[in-house]
């Protein structure tokens, strides 16, 4: 059991090296929550990764402050939670809202590892102890600004390129890649901006040898995605779709996707997500682990996640300098010459926070003590 005797929501937000364009918007500051939950002398951390803007997900830094303050942590403070699963049982009565489940549950299981002497991919038995990934890359000025953005980042060291798509920048972009580097592992995300009317030009990108087409159709279509993988030799791949392991299951006995993206995040915790991998690892599908710009205490969760077997394509976890010039956390995350980060060593996440850092980068703070507490 954990006595949970202080919990701290700290609002962050941090400027990205370079702004990170979608189908939804433009990114210049990353938002995220920080939560610091203190439970029998121990410390755990965990991100929110809800964003300023209702872009990728309803929920935002806004709504997620506040179902945090006023629902999640009442139903917390005080009390004897057993672990992570304990947890959302107790929160089950909270329709939606993951991000900020999730960003408890990743506290919880900080906290569990670090009572327990393991680090996080011990408690998930993850069995590698680095993550072969990838680097996400925003929609672009041109085309030609493209093929150098992912020129760049390929001689950083990057083996898989992502490119944002967008209706009237799909397969100019993609052949434009495809064209000047043949060989690399290359796909597409187009996060939900596409109608099946509209599939006759992702039809033209099954010609360029993608790993995978991402979430082209509506965030609530299971079914048209169904519809639009029939008429593609491309693996479809589902992220604002899969919001739980039911949702994971109706798209696989649906063949509306051949491959699942997760993120812990948007399936509302670690617990959920590892449900997922084992599902899609029993049905035969390949998993990779999704981001969502996260800071190093998001990083060091998504790389414990993929430590897991069935996450067999290359993550949306790069570097952090990939990011931010300077982190919330005392640890960076470096790409190693093969293409892989490695995934942390220590005590339950494994990082440690620069309190100077998360000074400079908080807009806002509370903090919430049961009662007898200083
Ligand atoms: O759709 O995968 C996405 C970032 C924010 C919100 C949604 C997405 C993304 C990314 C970036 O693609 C992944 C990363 O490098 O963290
Ligand atoms: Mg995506």
């Amino acid at each position: 059991m954990m006595k949970i005797d202080h919990i701290t929501l700290t609002h962050i937000s941090m400027p990205l090296v370079s702004p990170f364009e979608t189908s939804f918007g433009r990114t210049t500051d990353r938002e995220c929550i920080l939560i610091t939950i203190q439970s029998e002398g121990l410390t755990g951390y965990g991100e929110c990764v809800a964003d300023r803007d209702p872009g990728y997900s309803y929920e935002t830094t806004g709504t997620a402050w506040h179902i945090l303050k006023d629902f999640i942590v009442p139903m917390i403070l005080g009390q004897d939670v057993k672990d992570a699963a304990d947890f959302q049982q107790r929160v089950a009565g909270i329709r939606g809202h993951h991000l900020a489940k999730a960003g408890v549950e990743m506290a919880f299981w900080d906290l569990l590892g670090k009572r327990e002497g393991k680090s996080l991919r011990e408690l998930f038995n993850g069995q590698r102890e680095k993550v072969a990934v990838g680097v996400s890359v925003g929609l672009q000025e041109s085309p030609e600004a493209l093929v150098q953005a992912v020129e760049k980042y390929l001689a950083n060291g990057y083996r898989r390129v992502k490119i944002k798509i967008k209706p009237g920048r799909d397969v100019g972009d993609a052949s434009g890649v495809r064209k000047t580097f043949p060989e690399i592992k290359l796909q597409v995300d187009a996060n939900s901006s596409y109608t099946l009317e509209a599939a006759q030009y992702l039809k033209l990108l099954d010609q360029l040898n993608l790993l995978l087409i991402e979430q082209p159709l509506f965030e609530d279509d299971i079914w048209e995605h169904h519809k639009l993988q029939q008429q593609l030799r491309t693996p479809l791949c589902l992220d604002e779709s899969i919001l739980s392991a039911r949702h994971a299951r109706y798209a696989i006995e649906m063949d509306a996707c051949r491959i699942i993206n997760i993120k812990a995040g948007r399936v509302g915790g670690l617990g959920e997500a590892i449900a997922i991998h084992d599902l899609c690892l029993e049905r035969g599908l390949p998993v990779w682990c999704g981001g969502m710009l996260e800071t190093g205490v998001g990083r060091a969760s998504n790389l414990a996640l993929a430590s897991l077997p069935n996450f067999s394509l290359p993550a949306d976890i790069s570097a952090s300098e990939r990011y931010y010039a300077q982190d919330i956390t005392n640890e960076r995350f470096v790409l190693n010459a093969d293409s892989t980060i490695d995934i942390p060593t220590g005590l339950g996440l494994g990082v440690t926070l620069d309190p100077a850092a998360v000074r400079k980068y908080s807009r806002a703070e509370i903090s919430l003590m049961t009662h007898g507490q200083a």
